[in-house]
Order: C-alpha cells, then sequence, then structure tokens
C-alpha cells in the first residue's frame, strides 16, 4: 500500500490536467508540493515577487487561451499575490493560484504566518476554496480549473493548510477519476429569436459598428470574427486588450475615427466585453442616445446589468452566435449596405493621418515617446507579442502600435495596474518561446517587477525589453506633480549587471539601430534592454479612461 501526502497529490494532480508550466517562488508549507511538481516533469518557473507569478500566468492564459498555475508560501506570500489575483479578476482571467497557509489544526493560535488568506482572495478570485480532505483534492483541482474557465473566465485561489499538504493517505483511497476530467468546451448558441432580431436590426441601420473585447479570444472566435466583419462590411473596434482578433490594418478598421464612429453609430454591437469604463459604458456622451444596442456575451448576468439597456440580448458563445449570424446575414446584407458609412471613415481617418495631430512629436529635448514607439512599431514583427505598461507609455502606445494577431497585445488593461509588463513578456514567451516578445515599459512602472528581469535570464526567457526613461512617473510638464521625479535609472546597466544585455540610447537616430543589437542578443538566447531618453513633458492628450487621472 502506497501513501501520498497532499502535496503529492496536488503534484500528480496538477500533471494529470496537463499543466505544462508553473510559475513560484518556494517556501513553506509549499516546498514537498512544488519538489513534487518538478518530479512530475513540470516546467518550474521560480520569479522574484508573487505579485510577477500572478501576472506571468495571466500573459500565459492569454495567449494559450487555457488557465494558467502559480504558488506562493503562506502568510506573505500570499497576500504578494493579491494584486495579482484581483488584476485577473478584473481582466477576466482563469489564473489559479495555490497557496500555503497555516495548519487547519492551529487555526486561531496566532502561529506562523496566519492570517485568514480565504477571505482576503474571496474578493480578489471568481472563486476560492481550501483543502481539507486529502480524497477531494484531485476533484477540488479539478473543479478549479473548470471554475475558472467556464463561462466569463477569471481567477481561482486554493488554500493550503500546512497539515492537509503533509498528511498522508493511501493512495487507493483518492478518487482520481476528477483528476484530468477535461474541461467543458461548450459552445452555446444564441437564441435564434435575438439572432433574427440582430439581423433586421442590420438591414436597417445604416451606420453599424462592431465593439469587440477579449471574449472573442477566450472563445477563440476570431477566424469567424474576420469573416463576419468581410461579410457584412460592418467595421469594427476593439478593447486594447482585444485587438489583433481582426488585424488593426484590416480594410475595415479605421483606427483613427475611434471618437466619431462610437459617436455616429446607429447600432452597436458589443461583443465579447463588459461595457464598463473601458468602452465608456457604451452610452453617451461617448456613444450616440438614440443607437441600438446588440450584445454578444457567455454570461447572462453581465447582459442584464449591463450599465446600458441592452435592446438586442444574446446570450451565447463568440464563436457559435458570429457563424449563427453569418448564416443569418446571407443574401440580406452585404459589405454594399454600409458602403457610405465606410467611406465617411475611410475619408476621416485619411485627414486625421495627413494633419500633424495632437500627439506629433516635437522634439527640442528629450526623444518624445512617440517617436521611440514608432521605432519600435517599424521594428516589431508583424506577429510580435507587444506588452504595454506604464502611463504616458501606454496612451501613445495605444495610438501608435498596431496588432495583428489575436492575443498579443497586453497591456495594464481594465485595471489599470502598473508592473505588469515584464512579468506579461515572461509569462507571454514561456507560452510561446518562437514569438518575437517585445515589453515597452515606463520608467516607473518597470522599477515594480525590474528583478523579473532575473527570472527571465535565469531561466532563458530571451525577452526585448524597452523602458521610456521620462525620469519618473507620468507626464509633467510644469514639474508640478508629488512624488513624480525618479532620475534616469540605467536600468540597461541594472540588466548588464544580472547578466543580460543593456543599451542606453538618448539620441533618435540611435533607437533603431540599438533595437537591431538587442534584437541580436535576444536570437542569442539573451534578455535584452533598451534604455530610451524621453521627455518628460510628453503628455498624452485624447479620450480619457475616468474623470481624473495620474
Ligand atoms: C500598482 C499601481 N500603482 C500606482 C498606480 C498609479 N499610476 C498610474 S500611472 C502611473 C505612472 C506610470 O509611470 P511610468 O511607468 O514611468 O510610465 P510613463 O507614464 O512615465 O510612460 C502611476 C504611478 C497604478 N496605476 N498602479
Ligand atoms: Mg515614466
Amino acid at each position: 500500500m502506497a501513501e501520498l501526502t497532499g502535496s503529492e497529490i496536488i503534484a500528480k494532480c496538477l500533471a494529470k490536467e496537463g499543466v505544462a508550466d508553473l510559475f513560484y517562488i518556494m517556501g513553506g508549507p509549499m516546498l514537498l508540493a512544488e519538489a513534487t511538481c518538478i518530479k512530475e516533469g513540470i516546467r518550474m518557473i521560480d520569479v522574484r515577487h508573487e505579485q510577477a507569478a500572478a501576472f506571468a500566468c495571466q500573459a500565459y492564459s492569454r495567449l494559450k487561451q487555457i488557465p494558467s498555475v502559480c504558488m506562493a508560501a503562506s502568510g506573505p506570500g500570499v497576500t504578494n499575490l493579491v494584486t495579482g489575483m484581483a488584476n485577473a479578476l478584473v481582466d477576466c482571467c482563469p489564473v489559479v493560484a495555490f497557496g500555503g497557509s497555516s495548519p487547519l489544526s492551529q487555526f486561531g493560535r496566532q502561529v506562523f504566518q496566519e492570517i485568514d488568506q480565504v477571505e482576503l482572495m474571496r474578493g480578489c478570485c471568481k472563486y476560492v476554496d481550501r483543502l481539507i480532505n486529502l480524497k477531494r483534492i484531485p476533484q477540488q483541482i479539478n473543479f478549479a480549473l473548470q471554475k475558472a474557465m467556464t463561462g466569463k473566465p477569471g481567477p481561482v485561489y486554493i488554500d493550503c493548510p500546512g497539515d492537509m499538504l503533509y498528511q498522508k493517505i493511501d493512495e487507493n483511497l483518492i478518487d482520481w477519476s476528477y483528476a484530468g476530467r477535461p474541461l467543458v468546451d461548450s459552445r452555446p448558441l444564441g437564441d435564434p429569436r435575438q439572432v433574427a432580431a440582430l439581423v433586421s436590426a442590420l438591414q436597417k441601420a445604416e451606420r453599424p459598428l462592431i465593439v469587440s473585447g477579449s471574449g472573442v479570444i477566450w472563445s477563440r472566435a476570431w477566424s469567424e470574427m474576420q469573416q463576419f466583419v468581410e461579410a457584412s462590411g460592418v467595421p469594427f473596434y476593439t478593447t486594447p486588450q482585444g485587438r489583433g482578433v481582426v488585424p488593426d490594418d484590416h480594410e475595415y478598421s479605421y483606427l483613427a475615427m475611434r471618437s466619431s464612429a462610437f459617436r455616429d453609430a446607429d447600432l452597436i454591437i458589443v461583443l465579447g466585453t463588459r461595457m464598463n469604463y473601458i468602452i465608456g459604458h457604451a452610452s453617451p456622451p461617448r456613444f450616440g442616445p438614440n443607437a441600438t444596442i446588440a450584445r454578444i456575451d457567455i454570461d447572462s448576468a453581465e447582459i442584464a446589468t449591463a450599465a446600458r439597456y441592452v435592446d438586442i440580448p444574446i446570450v451565447g458563445d463568440c464563436k457559435a452566435v458570429l457563424g449563427q449570424l453569418l448564416e443569418g446575414i446571407k443574401g440580406k446584407i452585404t459589405p454594399g449596405n454600409y458602403k457610405a458609412w465606410r467611406q465617411k471613415l475611410h475619408d476621416g481617418e485619411q485627414q486625421k493621418r495627413s494633419a500633424a495631430g495632437a500627439n506629433r512629436p516635437a522634439e527640442d529635448g528629450d526623444i518624445h515617446p512617440v517617436r521611440m514607439l514608432e521605432a519600435v512599431r517599424d521594428f516589431a514583427n508583424r506577429d510580435a507579442i507587444l506588452c504595454v505598461d506604464g502611463q504616458e507609455t501606454l496612451n501613445f502606445g495605444r495610438q501608435t502600435m498596431p496588432t495583428f494577431s489575436p492575443g498579443h497585445r497586453l497591456n495594464s488593461g481594465p485595471f489599470g495596474t502598473m508592473g505588469v509588463g515584464l512579468p506579461f513578456g515572461v509569462g507571454a514567451k514561456v507560452a510561446c518561446p518562437d514569438k518575437q516578445v517585445i515589453v515597452v515599459h515606463g520608467d516607473g512602472s518597470m522599477g515594480m517587477n525590474a528583478m523579473e528581469m532575473d527570472t527571465a535570464i535565469r531561466h532563458k526567457i530571451p525577452l526585448l525589453i524597452v523602458i521610456s526613461l521620462n525620469g519618473g512617473w507620468t507626464g509633467d510638464p510644469k514639474r508640478e506633480k508629488p512624488g513624480r521625479d525618479l532620475g534616469y535609472m540605467r536600468y540597461d546597466l541594472m540588466c548588464e549587471a544580472l547578466g543580460g544585455y543593456g543599451q542606453y540610447v538618448t539620441k533618435p537616430e540611435d533607437i533603431t539601430p540599438a533595437l537591431e543589437r538587442a534584437q541580436k542578443a535576444v536570437d542569442e538566447g539573451r534578455v535584452a534592454l533598451v534604455n530610451v531618453r524621453t521627455d518628460y513633458r510628453a503628455r498624452f492628450s485624447g479620450a480619457s479612461f475616468s474623470d481624473y487621472s495620474t
């Protein structure tokens, strides 16, 4: 009769669930679980801050459209996970975290690192659970993965008390039948009546628009979306992280006309995205008060509680519903229907692009961030994965750098979290080792998880990191913000000190050659950082997401 500890059961279950990579920081009481994961052949990537483990997971999940797993030690290890899990919750991302905790048998006695981790995580997760019976571990782990992934995805936390991890049980008493039970792959179709209502709304509409989000990525519905856009001629916009589902340079994409298109549309199809502040709640003043709202979403509660009344609610999977719509519009809608609308957007786009906009670089000192971002844009492979973080860097980046592949744009996201960029890069490169991964960071946000350069270097995760070194947090033309200045951090030297390749750039003409040298180092398997000194005065002006900004 072989006996297994709770720790060993966890590791065996994760292997049976097909978990290939795991991000963690070692520590009690998780050591045996972590050691057994290594034995089970899982690639264990030890990071430098638990927050970064959860962020790396998020990027990994977004690129592979599967749940991802991280682990943390008890107490401060778990509290360090909090921002990562909160970010995943607000971004609807299936990150599954295991946290060690003090022994069940000792709860309440003020033992080592005791804090109510389950309650702490409840507000940051879609679902939380705690191991209390070894026989049930395979079930609890499979349920965690299912919960993370089904419906609207989200993070799950599993609390692992020390005595559960080290207790033993006869392995024949464990119900292994749950372990590796396939994740439900369900594609609910939309109610045919509502699908028909949308088709007839499309027949009446003159200026329809699609606003899509990450739901299209989770549902892997990008080719159906492209087919629908092309068959119907409906222009599309995506959320910042939903970019690339249809390439940004598609002929029915009019990026520079976003605000006017939103305002003028008479039918708005909200596709796989929440009606939150990112899209102005699909409400006035950004959208017209008389527009018809159609919405396709996997989560009926999302539709029912939308910030604006939804005229045509379609509960269903994006891929499945787009398939229904493609059938539904046959013989009824062609791109000819909206020719005038697209022409208007096209003309406006041309006009905007030829006029010098508010964000054009006017350089009379340090490099303008836009010039740096344009250099990165022109240098990046078409299918590069871009991880962008910082405030000006993020805002200018949204306007400057396009994305052409689904899931290949990772930003600070709807939670607006600084510090995600570098860990996202680590997770993205682990998920897609053959892709070029470029991390574009503000200098302040870079500092938050800068030690993940060490993670990338130790684990041979070759990343290209580009910093907009504007000497502090955000642009500050009048030098009036409290705690803004950081000085000009030599992150390039830091990268070299850790074993990577660094470049420091102060002149615009040196940016591209530095990127080329850095990419060569990346091609040799190294981590490379290009630190570009940019203008502290450069401040993005454009549509803002909230009433106040940093
Ligand atoms: C974790 C976290 N802390 C603080 C903030 C507030 N904040 C928003 S933008 C920003 C500045 C970002 O500066 P930097 O990374 O240097 O990018 P830049 O705007 O200078 O390009 C800060 C501190 C935040 N969003 N997230
Ligand atoms: Mg900065």
